[in-house]
C-alpha cells in the first residue's frame, strides 16, 4: 500500500511520562514508527515523503490560539530558563468546570493545563515538527485518494485521535485522522466515515465532528468506566444538533476477546454502510493486540489480516492513519498485516 512517512517523527522523543507519581519511560516512542517503516520496506510497500502542507486543514479543525501555543511551546518553555532544555514541562492548573478558560494566562505551565486533558502527553523540542509532519502525511493520504488510489497509509507518530480543537491528550497533539477526513470533504466527498479501532476512545475526533452530519464517527474501544480517556466514549454519546445520530460509540468491557471485538466491528461496518459513506478514514491503533502493555483486549496476531479483510468489504477509498499500539516490536507486523489483509 502507498504509505507516507517522514523521519521528522523522531524529533518528538520525550524522555519520560508519569505513572503513579513516578517517572517511567514513554510508551509512545520513535521506535514504534521505525518498526512500522521497517516492516513496510521488508514487505515491499511503496513509501513516500508527505508533500501536502496541512496548515489550512489544521486551521479549520484546531483553534488559532491552540495552534499558536503548540507551535511555540518549546521555545516559550526555554525562554523561562535555559536550563529548561533538560526539563520536561508539566501542566500546573486545569480550568475544570467553574473555572474560566476564555482568558489565556501568561504563565506557561498554567497555559499548558488550559490546553491539556491529562498529565500524560509530554512535550519535547520537536513535538510541533513531528505532529505537523504527521498532519502533512494524513493530508497526503487524502490527496492520494483524489489521485484515484484505492487506499493510503500514514505511518507517522505521535498519534492524533485524543487531540481536539484546542487540547492535547493521550500522547496526541494534532488530530491526523480529522485532517484526512476534512481533506476528503474539501475534495468534494459528500459523506466521510471515520472508524476508530484504537483501544482507547477517540475523544478528540469525536469532539471535532460531534455537531456535523457530513462526517460519521464510529469507535470501538475499552469501556471508559475503566479505561482511558474515562470522560468520553460512552454508548449514549450520539452527536448533537445537526450531528445527532452521526456518532456511534461501541464501548467493550476491559478484557474483551477477539470474537466480541469482531462482532462490534461488524456493527460498526453496518452503520458505515447505512450512512452511505463515500470514503473511509481508519484511526488504526493496534493496541487491541493481546500483547499490548497498557491495554486489555485479546486480539491475536492472526486477527489483524482479518481486520483488514473486513474493512476492504466496505469497498471504499480508505485512508489508514497510525494511532496507538505499544507492543513496539510487533507493531510493524500487526499494522502491515491490516494493510495486506485489506489489499488481499
Ligand atoms: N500508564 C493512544 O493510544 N494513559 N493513547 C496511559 C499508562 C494514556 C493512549 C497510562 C493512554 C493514551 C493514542
Ligand atoms: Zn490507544
Amino acid at each position: 500500500m502507498l504509505s507516507f512517512h517522514s523521519p521528522i517523527h523522531a524529533e518528538h522523543a520525550p524522555p519520560f511520562e508519569f505513572f503513579r507519581g513516578e517517572r517511567v519511560p514513554c510508551f509512545e516512542t520513535p521506535a514504534r514508527a521505525d518498526f512500522v517503516v521497517a516492516e513496510l520496506q521488508a514487505r515491499g510497500h511503496e513509501l513516500c515523503a508527505p508533500g501536502v502542507d496541512s496548515r489550512p486543514l489544521l486551521e479549520q479543525l484546531h483553534s488559532a490560539r491552540y495552534l499558536a501555543f503548540l507551535e511555540s511551546a518549546w521555545s516559550q518553555w526555554l525562554a523561562l530558563d535555559p536550563a529548561n532544555a533538560a526539563r520536561q514541562p508539566f501542566p500546573s492548573v486545569w480550568p475544570v468546570r467553574t473555572l474560566r478558560s476564555d482568558i489565556e494566562p501568561e504563565n506557561f505551565t498554567a497555559r499548558l493545563g488550559l490546553y491539556s486533558i491529562d498529565n500524560g502527553s509530554p512535550l519535547a523540542p520537536g513535538t510541533w515538527a513531528a505532529a505537523k509532519a504527521g498532519a502533512d502525511a494524513a493530508a497526503s493520504c487524502a490527496a492520494a485518494l483524489a489521485g484515484k488510489r484505492r487506499a493510503a497509509f500514514s505511518a507517522m507518530r505521535p498519534p492524533g485521535h485524543h487531540a481536539g480543537a484546542d487540547f492535547m491528550g493521550g500522547y496526541c497533539f494534532l488530530n491526523h485522522a480529522a485532517v484526512a477526513a476534512q481533506a476528503l470533504r474539501d475534495q468534494g466527498v459528500e459523506r466521510v466515515a471515520v472508524l476508530d479501532v484504537d483501544y482507547h476512545h477517540g475523544n478528540g475526533t469525536q469532539s471535532l465532528f460531534y455537531r456535523r452530519a457530513d462526517v460519521l464517527f464510529v469507535s470501538l474501544h475499552g469501556d471508559p468506566r475503566t479505561e482511558y480517556p474515562f470522560y468520553s466514549g460512552h454508548a449514549d454519546e450520539a452527536g448533537e444538533g445537526p450531528g445527532l445520530g452521526f456518532n456511534l460509540n461501541l464501548p467493550l468491557a476491559a478484557g474483551s476477546d477477539a470474537a466480541t471485538w469482531f462482532d462490534a466491528l461488524g456493527a460498526a461496518c453496518r452503520r458505515i454502510e447505512s450512512f452511505r459513506a463515500a470514503a473511509l478514514v481508519v484511526s488504526l491503533g493496534l493496541d487491541a493486540y493481546e500483547g499490548d502493555p497498557i491495554s486489555t483486549f485479546g486480539l491475536g496476531r492472526g486477527d489483524f489480516p482479518r481486520l483488514g479483510e473486513r474493512l476492504a468489504r466496505l469497498n471504499l477509498p480508505t485512508v489508514f492513519v497510525l494511532e496507538g499500539g505499544y507492543a513496539a516490536a510487533e507493531l510493524g507486523a500487526n499494522a502491515v498485516d491490516v494493510l495486506e489483509g485489506f489489499e488481499a
